[in-house]
């Protein structure tokens, strides 16, 4: 085995799973579910909190959030129809402000769709009159293509219109995805299900790049079988999705990662990253590294 066939794979560790403090701003560069409660769950919440947590996903356009309840909900009111306290979850919609629910009493958010990708979420109580409060979690999924870049995160995903749920008909979505000059792009899927035709001509995902002035189609994939380490040979990479009039399915997610295509190099990170290399032999290398180092050397010997 000769050192230059070992691609190194750089994974960025998952982000913060959790939010419980009193404001703020997520951004997500994945599409992980994140969880978000009111101070002192699950113990009561302070009288006169005003949190404003804004849900940010950096890909502008690509993702809307999903909410739903998790564990209690439980916040004072209402009486007739006043929530004395509440969580309320807007977002802004071609310049206006859109609400997208009031939540107080027992029953909170349930399959609650944004339609921007930036949503805040707003938890308000009052001077007297405290609960439980609340855990909710958020959930990006898919609208429908977008430019994805990664320069911030070694990796990222983009799914499917709707992804986990079925996708649309007659849909056509591109997504670009731009890695830093010298990197190569290395598609994985971690779910996939189209429409399975022959050719994939009905449903399809595919992926193509620019080489030296030519376009060149990477793969075209449908059915189960999606990507599984197909390299890129440029630092940017176009993917369609494309659906018919007939035959949904649960569609994509699939994530992309920056790859050191050579045997020597240096990669940055702004976050814990974990070292992989692509061929099971190599796996014992793998280790997490602490988000304290400021510099450290891998080598790879075979
Ligand atoms: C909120 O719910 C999530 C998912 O069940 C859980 O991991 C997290 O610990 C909960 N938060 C608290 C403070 O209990
Ligand atoms: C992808 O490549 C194929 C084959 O070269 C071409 O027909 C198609 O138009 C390209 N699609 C995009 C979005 O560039
Ligand atoms: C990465 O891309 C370069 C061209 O930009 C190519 O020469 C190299 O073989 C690619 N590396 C891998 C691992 O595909
Ligand atoms: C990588 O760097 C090491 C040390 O600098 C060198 O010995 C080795 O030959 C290099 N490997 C390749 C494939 O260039
Ligand atoms: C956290 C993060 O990566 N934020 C980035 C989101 O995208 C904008 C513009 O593309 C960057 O400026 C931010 O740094």
């Amino acid at each position: 085995m000769n050192t230059a066939s070992a691609v190194i794979v750089v994974l960025v560790a998952a982000i913060g799973q959790v939010r419980g403090q009193c404001g703020g701003t997520y951004t997500n560069l994945y599409t992980d579910t994140v969880y978000h409660w009111s101070p002192n769950y699950p113990y009561n919440y302070p009288n006169n909190a005003r949190c404003d947590m804004i849900f940010e996903h950096n890909s502008t356009g690509a993702y809307g959030w999903e909410f739903n309840t998790v564990g209690y909900f439980n916040i004072d009111g209402p009486v007739g129809n006043i929530c004395y306290d509440y969580v309320r979850i807007v977002e802004t919609v071609n310049g206006r402000e859109s609400v997208l629910g009031v939540f107080c009493g027992t029953n909170g958010p349930r399959y609650l769709r944004s339609q921007t990708s930036k949503v805040t979420v707003q938890f308000r109580s009052d001077g007297s009159g405290q609960r439980q409060g609340f855990n909710i979690s958020a959930t990006p999924y898919g609208l429908c293509g977008g430019q994805f870049n990664l320069a911030a995160s070694n990796s990222l995903r983009f799914v499917s219109p709707n992804h986990p749920q079925l996708y649309p008909n007659n849909a056509l979505c591109t997504y670009t995805i731009t890695a830093p000059p010298n990197r190569n792009i290395s598609f994985m899927a971690e779910y996939f299900n189209l429409e399975q035709s022959l050719n994939c001509n009905f449903d399809y995902l595919r992926f193509n790049e620019t080489v030296r002035g030519w376009g060149v189609e990477m793969g075209r994939f449908c059915g189960t079988n999606g990507p599984y380490w197909l390299k890129s040979s440029s630092n940017r990479v176009t993917a369609t999705f494309r659906s018919d009039a007939t035959g949904q399915s649960y569609g994509f997610k699939v994530v992309a990662y920056s790859v050191l295509g050579r045997a020597n190099g240096s990669l940055r990170a702004k976050e814990p990253i974990r070292l992989e290399s692509r061929a099971p032999q190599y796996r014992a290398i793998a280790q997490k590294v602490p988000s304290t180092y400021q510099h450290i050397a891998v080598k790879l010997r075979s």
